[in-house]
């Protein structure tokens, strides 16, 4: 399949693209009659026909993490204008990660493999070791699996995907999108049923998200219950994301899996997606005279900024926020509390950010995805061939 080079891509991408082509072109041309061969060859020609695919692509996906009860959830409802993920004080709420986006329809979309195999690993692998017994490693044919489907899911979102294939692999369960069915599917136990690869929460309030934006909510990285470390959703999330929102509220600290995630998110200065630091200003000292409150404020969001560039090693885009004041204001009969939170002039800002910059980064990050699939093709081709 050839893809459709939109006239914005760089030379420098064009040409990547091109002589990709050429290259793909050529291989098809041999003759895969070795079993063994053929497997690895077709796989790779099926990657680099994704990674492809994925230039033709206008959705944006911006991941929201961070640590348990940061307001990371609170954060995805406010810029989606509307209750799509549950909120809650003091446990542990969101347990799967969802996917919200723009839609004409109103509903939650469950995305389940329809192999057994891989929902059982699924299920085992969200589950913390403290909680299940002792399982065998993942083994190499379960990740080829587990990728394809992601990769199916994934691209059936994009809308750059192959209908076929998707029927073939991927079980969709419709439900209607209230309070309720959202707290079974994202906050629900791990039990015994079927475990969904992926969540979408469609709907369509919201300037974002009616712009393709995709917003994914995570479970806290640092969660007793869910397990993002080994679920194979966090290699996933990461290698899809276009766009960060590191979430962090002014009462926790930046814990261990916290940098440990941000470690593994931001590779090479050059190639890394942007991180934006929301840090969810909690107005604590609410007796003290107003000016006070005021350099407490500004004292949170300059810490929080201070903390993550370090582990980044440069200077973090930043913004402080009291999010559920700005909730509680979107509901509020009258908007003074939101004005007051400063979050319609953020949003406002990042729109008009994200426009003019959301090609760009697009396209860095197809490049960098394809640049890996190039990479993975020379190893295998390298052990076949030496
Ligand atoms: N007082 C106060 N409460 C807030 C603020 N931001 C969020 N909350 C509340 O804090 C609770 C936790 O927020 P959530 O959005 O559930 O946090 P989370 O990061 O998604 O939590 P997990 O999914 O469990 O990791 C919710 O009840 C929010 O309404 C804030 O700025 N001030
Ligand atoms: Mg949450």
């Amino acid at each position: 399949m050839t893809v459709e080079i939109a006239d914005k891509r760089t030379d420098e991408t064009r040409a990547l693209l091109k002589n990709l082509d050429e290259v793909v072109k050529e291989w098809q041309k041999f003759d895969y009659s070795s079993a063994y061969q053929d497997n690895d060859l077709k796989q790779i020609c099926l990657n680099f026909d994704r990674a492809k695919r994925r230039f033709g692509s206008t959705s944006f996906f911006i991941v929201i993490f961070g640590p348990l009860k940061a307001g990371k959830s609170t954060l995805a409802n406010v810029l989606a204008n509307d209750y799509v993920s549950p909120t809650g004080f003091g446990i542990e709420t969101t347990r799967r990660p969802s996917l919200v986006m723009g839609s004409n329809e109103h509903c939650i979309e469950q995305y389940f493999s329809t192999d057994s195999d891989i929902n059982n690993a699924l299920r085992q692998f969200r589950v913390k070791k403290s909680d299940k017994a002792p399982h065998s490693e993942m083994t190499d044919d379960i990740k080829k699996k587990f990728r394809n489907e992601f990769e199916l899911v994934y691209d059936y979102l994009r809308e750059v995907g192959n209908e076929e294939e998707f029927q073939k692999y991927i079980h969709i369960k419709r439900l209607d999108l209230n309070e309720k069915n959202l707290k079974e599917v994202l906050t629900g136990d791990f039990g015994s049923g079927w475990e969904p690869l992926f969540t979408a929460i469609r709907c369509k309030k919201s300037e974002l998200l009616n712009n393709k934006v995709v917003i994914v909510d995570m479970p806290g990285l640092d969660g007793t219950h869910s397990n993002w470390k080994e679920d194979p959703i966090h290699e996933w999330v990461i290698q899809q994301a276009d766009y960060f929102f590191f979430c962090q509220s002014s009462v926790a600290a930046i814990n261990m899996e916290t940098k440990d995630f941000i470690r593994d998110i931001v590779g090479p200065k050059s190639s890394r997606p942007p991180i934006y630091l929301i840090q969810n200003i909690f107005e604590a000292r609410t007796w003290q005279p107003q000016k006070v409150q005021q350099a407490d404020i500004d004292q949170q969001r300059d810490d929080g900024a201070e903390r993550l560039k370090n582990i980044l090693e440069m200077q973090p885009r930043t913004v402080g926020l009291n999010l559920g004041k700005a909730w509680d204001g979107k509901n509020a009969p009258d908007k003074e509390w939101l004005g007051q939170t400063k979050f319609p002039e953020f949003e406002k800002d990042f729109v008009e950010t994200l426009n003019s910059e959301r090609s760009g980064i697009h396209e860095n990050n197809c490049v960098k995805n394809l640049r890996n699939k190039i990479e993975e093709a020379e190893k295998i081709l390298t052990q076949l061939h030496g």
